[in-house]
């Protein structure tokens, strides 16, 4: 396992355990093997920001546990110090299910690619609003497979380049995950922009206190794979944190369509929906885990 115990009066003086040698506050002492420069950085600071924000609110950090899929953006198993599991690839969702049912009260993270969620864990996903497990999916989404050197997922554009693997490149238009989570009935649906993430971190935060499925996509540049799409920072714009009906949400999810770079990204919050009822709070031997917060483990049959 690759958590490294950290001293409880840590909490609340990052920079001075940044400082010191070798152990990071929520940093594993693993060495980051991303490309320099690419935003999956980002996307680790914000969650790491998120749960050290939490920490600071009383959770714990053996509170938390994450899970991720295989990829570019599964190396973020090994950089965040907390507890988690490396699930295989595209089965990041129903490893977290599995786990977020060994003990309800665990604030269970989830990060997956696009290619992990939407192509090979697709079926996963679109069962989540339905369930609606309390954590949290992070989706790193690059548009295309990065690990495996480019390939195209469900959501990259057509025209993609040629490939041994596609040789006339990609012909199928993109789906549109946020609409996809819209008609399947997931409960908190948000977009945000790697490179902010002040923001991100923020939105985590949210997601991460909502009682149900959240779902966070994170556009992330490939600086190496699917160059094309780079740069949609000044398309994005930061919506109002406001209640919004189904119809008004499925309007901002259709504004960008993710076939072109160009076209207003919205990022924030675009879908928030409190009256869900969420899994552990269906099954009343997950309710009594929730009453007396424990997991299975410690449960004493009465
Ligand atoms: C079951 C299974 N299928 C396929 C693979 C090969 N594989 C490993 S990483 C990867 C691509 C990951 O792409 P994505 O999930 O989008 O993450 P990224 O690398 O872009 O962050 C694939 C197809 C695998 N490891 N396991
Ligand atoms: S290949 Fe792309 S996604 Fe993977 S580490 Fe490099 S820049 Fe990041």
């Amino acid at each position: 396992m690759k958590a490294i115990p950290i001293p409880k009066d840590e909490i609340g003086k990052i920079a001075d355990v940044e400082k010191s040698k070798g152990l990071k506050f929520l940093r594993t002492a693993s060495p980051v093997t991303w490309c320099p420069g690419c935003p999956n950085y980002s996307i680790m600071e914000g969650a790491r920001r998120a749960v050290l924000n939490l920490m600071k609110q009383g959770w714990k950090r053996e509170d938390f546990i994450m899970v991720a899929g295989i990829g570019c953006h599964g190396k973020i198993y090994d950089y965040i110090n907390i507890n988690g599991f490396n699930a295989l690839h595209g089965r990041a969702l129903p490893t977290a299910f599995g786990v977020k049912l060994g003990n309800p009260n665990l604030k269970v993270m989830v990060f997956a690619g696009d290619g992990d969620n939407y192509s090979e864990g697709m079926e996963h996903f679109i069962h989540m609003g339905r369930f609606n497990p309390n954590m949290t999916l992070i989706v790193h989404d690059n548009q295309g497979f990065s690990l495996t050197t480019g390939q195209a997922t469900p959501i990259t554009q057509m025209g993609y380049n040629k490939s041994k693997a596609e040789p006339y490149g990609e012909v199928h238009y993109p789906m549109n995950p946020l609409k996809l989570a819209l008609m399947t009935n997931i409960g908190f649906i948000a977009r945000c922009n790697a490179r902010d993430f002040t923001h991100t971190a923020e939105i985590i935060e949210k997601a991460m206190k909502y009682n149900g499925f959240a779902f966070v996509e994170i556009i992330q540049d490939c600086i190496i794979f699917n160059t094309a799409v780079n740069g949609r920072d000044e398309n994005m714009y930061k919506v109002e944190s406001k209640k919004r009906t189904f119809d008004e949400a499925l309007k901002l999810a259709s504004e960008y369509d993710y076939n072109s770079k160009d076209g207003k990204i919205p990022i924030g919050i675009i879908y928030q929906d409190d009256s869900k009822i969420a899994f552990d709070e269906k099954f009343p031997p997950l309710k009594k885990l929730k009453e007396q917060k424990i997991g299975w483990r410690d449960f004493k049959r009465s």
